[in-house]
């Protein structure tokens, strides 16, 4: 890894990768690529790149001499269920566009699949690593299909692409992707400020979680990999927690006041519902040696304290 490229770059995930990237021993140049969200003040190489544009991905890989890219853009399930067109164009056809560039240019990939590639005929709890998907949100469908595709890209034309399935991400920022799972971070963030939290879902409901740092780590930790157990082409499950929208609200209260009251979004309340409840992270673990760093009582500490810098 010399010249990086990072799509998504100052959305959830890639503000926090980007900067640990630019810090890694080695590299020459990371491009931080953006759409609409480009902030001023940003240190390093910026490009704006509009992701459904294969031949504006094509001048940037070749104006940079990329040999990595870590393909996060991504629209997110409540937000791919409003524009479907727009979902499958952001997640899957840009996908696809990479890929071909991976072959073309010998590229290392990174992208992230979900927990939304499960539905609901899966086991619901420790949701085993390969089973039945049959999800029931588009953006669990483009992340299922982009799976296979890096899958059958991997193996067609002998590339290096990795991947994992990522839960909801807890962070002290509320980024535009529009998730499912953005409850967890909305509770924390309003016991902040006005010690008042009206949940969309039930206070029942479950659903794997991890750490916004915890998820750039991993995800860094898989592209520096050279385990011989490692098997590209192949999603990882990751999770660190699971607690219920209640047990996270009790972890909330002994650091700050905090009252949920319920207001259930029916189409969101489906999506959660279609979800596992907690995935089998085993051979993310026995392959590349995985551990989350980061517990939910560190994950509330840190989103405060991030918040309050
Ligand atoms: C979402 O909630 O849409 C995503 C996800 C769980 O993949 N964060």
């Amino acid at each position: 890894m010399k010249n990086i490229l990072v799509t998504g770059a100052f959305g959830q995930i890639g503000s926090v990768l980007t900067p640990l990237i630019q810090k890694l021993p080695g590299i020459e140049k990371v491009v931080a690529c953006g759409h609409s969200n480009i902030p001023a003040g940003f240190t390093g190489t910026v490009e704006q790149l509009d992701v459904r544009d294969p031949q504006a991905i094509r001048s940037v890989i070749r104006k940079h001499h990329i040999d990595t890219v870590f393909h996060l853009v991504s629209k997110l399930s409540t937000t791919s269920e409003q524009d479907s067109a727009l979902a499958w164009e952001t997640n899957l056809d840009s996908l696809r566009y990479f890929l071909d560039c991976a072959a073309e240019f010998d590229l290392r990939l990174f992208w992230p699949s979900s927990i939304a590639v499960y539905g609901p005929s899966a086991q619901k709890d420790n949701a085993p690593q390969q089973t039945y998907f049959n999800p029931i949100t588009l953006y669990g469908i483009t992340k299922s299909a982009g799976e296979q595709l890096c899958a059958y890209y991997t193996e067609r034309f002998n590339l290096d692409i990795r991947m994992v399935r990522l839960p909801a991400l807890m962070s002290s920022q509320l980024h535009t992707g529009g998730g499912t799972g953005d409850y967890a971070s909305a509770m924390v963030l309003s016991a902040m400020e006005n010690t008042q939290y009206t949940c969309y879902l039930h206070a029942e409901t479950r659903l794997p979680l991890m750490a916004v740092q915890d998820a750039a780590q991993a995800i860094l930790d898989i592209m520096l990999s050279s385990s011989p157990k490692l098997k590209k082409g192949f999603a990882y499950n990751l999770e660190a927690f699971h607690p219920s929208v209640q047990e996270l609200a009790d972890a909330i209260k002994t650091v700050l006041p905090l009252t949920v009251s319920y207001e259930i979004d029916e189409k969101r309340k489906d999506i959660a519902g279609s979800w596992p409840n907690s995935l089998d992270t085993t051979a993310a673990q026995e392959d590349w040696g995985w551990h989350p760093q980061l517990t939910l009582e560190d994950t509330i500490q840190r989103i405060i304290s991030d918040r309050s810098r």
